[in-house]
């Protein structure tokens, strides 16, 4: 399960920027075994000094980190849902991800245009969310007229999932996200229909490098609406980001601590996505690799068996757990064992951060 995430937002905001600082970060990340897919799709590591430390422990071979999905896509500008620009056909690319990066342009630079005059971030995302919103209306509105010839036919089903649709597409036409739309359509029809204001949002604040520790007032209006909506914010610097996908590992904390903070944009975004997505990671290690895996909060241990093989999952026998902590402290796995600190789970067992897991099973 690769988590992907789609970054949105007027043009000249630093989305590029970012997207490139982020992927040129993976793409130099020791023994990583992706690569930039398309010019506009990067895969990047997560950090997790938790796989260091355990690969330390046992010596493995390689490390495999979890990864990231990031996908660029053109500013968008008003009336980008009609047609101006590139923008609608941009909007496509973004119809697959798992969460949407609304870039927000937070720092002041007279060098660089700022499409609509000045620093906004209110009236930019507002914006930004009016053309998703429309393009959503223009994905609901073809949809309705597909359910509303089939329900001709007279099936009770398909009559009902037309009137759903005409309430989903009245509940946009009213300025409303599809997030906040609590009808009953199958839920089939919703993931096919993947509307752009259904995922889950986070904001990206990009501010000014010496901006990075306090944020400004632009940043902490951002942080505002999101705190009202529910919806995760971090606070990044593009430009920063640019800076440590040059550095060596050992100059990027130097760097950060010259900026009054301890971890980096990406760090920040990864850490907010996994917030907002409800995700988690567990470990396994031995001698080959040590390698993190993500799984969804509440996956049971036969569910994430699958993530690593999906037959795993239906020859799923046990698990061996052995908590993070509880690993580095007996200074690895036979430690562990020794001190009592591996536990057999069987299928109901859910998963917990951090986990270090040995699934048995009868493939
Ligand atoms: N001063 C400053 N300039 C930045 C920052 N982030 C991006 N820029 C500059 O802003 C300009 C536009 O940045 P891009 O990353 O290309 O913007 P974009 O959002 O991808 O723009 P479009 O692709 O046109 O939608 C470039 O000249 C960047 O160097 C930042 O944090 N600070
Ligand atoms: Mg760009």
């Amino acid at each position: 399960m690769s988590l992907s995430v789609g970054l949105v937002g007027l043009p000249n905001v630093g989305k590029s920027t970012l997207f490139n600082a982020l992927s040129r970060a993976g793409a130099e990340a020791a023994n990583f075994p992706f690569c930039t897919i398309e010019p506009n799709v990067g895969v990047v590591p997560v950090p997790d000094a938790r796989l260091d430390a355990l690969a330390d422990l046992a010596s493995s071979a390689k490390k495999v980190p979890t990864a990231m999905r990031f996908v660029d896509i053109a500013g968008l500008v008003e009336g980008a849902s009609r047609g101006e620009g590139l923008g609608n056909q941009f909007l496509a690319h973004i119809r697959e991800v798992d969460a949407v990066c609304h870039v927000v342009r937070c720092f002041e630079d007279p060098d660089v245009i700022h499409v609509r005059g000045g620093i906004d971030p209110l009236g930019d995302t507002a914006i930004v969310e009016t053309e998703l919103l429309l393009k959503d209306l223009e994905t609901v509105a073809k949809r309705l007229e597909r359910s509303r010839r089939a329900a001709r036919s007279g099936d009770k089903a398909l009559q009902r999932e037309a009137e759903l649709v005409a309430e989903l597409a009245a509940h946009l036409e009213a300025g409303e996200t599809a997030r906040t739309w609590r009808g009953e359509l199958d839920p089939a029809v919703r993931r096919e229909l993947s509307l752009l204001t259904d995922k889950p949002v986070l904001f990206a604040a990009n501010v000014a490098e010496d901006e990075l520790a306090s944020g400004n007032a632009a940043s902490s209006a951002v942080m505002a609406l999101a705190a009202e909506r529910g919806d995760a914010v971090a606070l990044v610097s593009a430009r920063v980001e640019a800076e440590l996908a040059e550095l060596e590992d050992s100059e990027r904390a130097e760097y950060l601590a010259s900026l009054g903070v301890d971890s980096s944009g990406l760090e920040r975004l990864i850490a907010s996505a996994y917030r907002l997505l409800g995700l988690i990671t567990f470990l396994t290690v031995g001698p080959t690799e040590a390698r993190a895996w993500t799984v969804p909060d509440g996956a049971t241990a036969p569910e994430a068996a699958g993530t690593i093989h999906t037959d795993f999952e239906r020859g799923f026998i046990k698990a061996e757990v052995i908590s993070y902590d509880d690993y580095v402290a007996a200074g690895g796995e036979s430690g562990a064992r020794d001190a009592g600190r591996l536990r057999i789970e069987g299928r109901e067992y859910r998963i917990v951060d951090g986990d270090v897991i040995h699934f048995r099973h009868n493939v």
